[in-house]
Order: structure tokens, then sequence, then C-alpha cells
């Protein structure tokens, strides 16, 4: 397979934690590419949007009230199989099913702070690029 990029957030509760090296140390030891990466503060209209999908689930609220409530590094993430392998290095959602080694296993606090997002396929990870990312910022 070829090299594939995926979408990264390492969200508020592990940049609070100061988290942001220790993130990216398991990233590229998983063999991913960091090749765009910023710290924001997210907008209520743009956590709203990225999450959209989500919107009718009863955490929704919580969930965007969450992703505003610090800065957060969104990041382009590069490799082979990128999109599958960054969901592998992740872990489960909630980090008690989350695998040893994982970023969430390792850092997580809970399931709604589990301080990492990665893209789930595709179509998903043009889209959430495109969200925070201008072509020329991706240098691979
Ligand atoms: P993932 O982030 O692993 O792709 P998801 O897309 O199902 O998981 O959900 C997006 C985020 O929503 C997740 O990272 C944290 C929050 N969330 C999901 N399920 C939740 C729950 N049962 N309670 C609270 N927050 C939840
Ligand atoms: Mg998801």
């Amino acid at each position: 397979m070829a090299l594939e990029r995926t979408f990264s957030i390492i969200k508020p509760d592990a940049t609070a934690r100061n988290l942001t090296g220790a993130v990216n140390a398991v990233i590229e030891k998983a063999g991913l590419r960091i090749v765009a990466q910023k710290r924001i503060q997210m907008t209520r209209a743009q956590a709203e949007e990225f999450y959209g999908v989500h919107r009718e689930r009863p955490f929704f609220g919580e969930l965007v009230d969450f992703m505003i409530s610090a800065p957060v590094v969104v990041q382009v993430l590069e490799g082979e199989n990128g999109i599958a392998r960054y969901r592998e290095v992740m872990g489960a959602t909630n980090p008690e099913n989350a695998a040893e080694g994982t970023i969430r296993k390792l850092y997580a606090k809970s399931v709604g702070e589990n301080s990492v997002h990665g893209s789930d396929a595709p179509d998903t990870a043009k889209i959430e690029i495109a969200q925070f990312f201008a072509g020329n910022e991706i240098v691979g």
C-alpha cells in the first residue's frame, strides 16, 4: 500500500498536561511522519463542524465544550496504511479497552477526555485535513 495521510488532534486533556511531545514520540516511534502540525484554539463553530456526525449523540455538548476548553494540536500524519495504523497507535476510544502501549492506554483520562483524535476512513481524512490545513502547509 502507498503512503497514506490521516488527520490527528492532540486534544485539550493532553495539551493541558504538557503531553504534546510525549504523544508525538509515540507517533514517531510507530513509524508515522508528522507532515503538518499547528497549535490552535478551536472555536465552538469549528468543533461543532468537526464533530458534526455526532450532533445527535447525548455527549455532543460535552464533547464540544471539552474540545474548546484548552488549545489543541492539529496534525497531518503520513505512513504506510496511515489511517488504520494511527487508529492502532491511538488505541480504543475508551482507554479502559485500549491495548498496552497505545496513546490512549498511556495518557487518556476517560472515554470523553481521550487525548487524541484520528480519522476513521480515507474520505473523512480528506475532509478533516482540509478543514484545518491549506495544501501548502503540508510538507511530506
Ligand atoms: P474515536 O475518537 O475513537 O473515533 P468516536 O468517533 O466514536 O471515537 O467518538 C468521537 C469522540 O466522542 C470520542 O473520541 C470521545 C467522544 N465520545 C465517544 N463516545 C463517548 C461516550 N460514550 N461518552 C462520552 N464521550 C464519548
Ligand atoms: Mg471517530
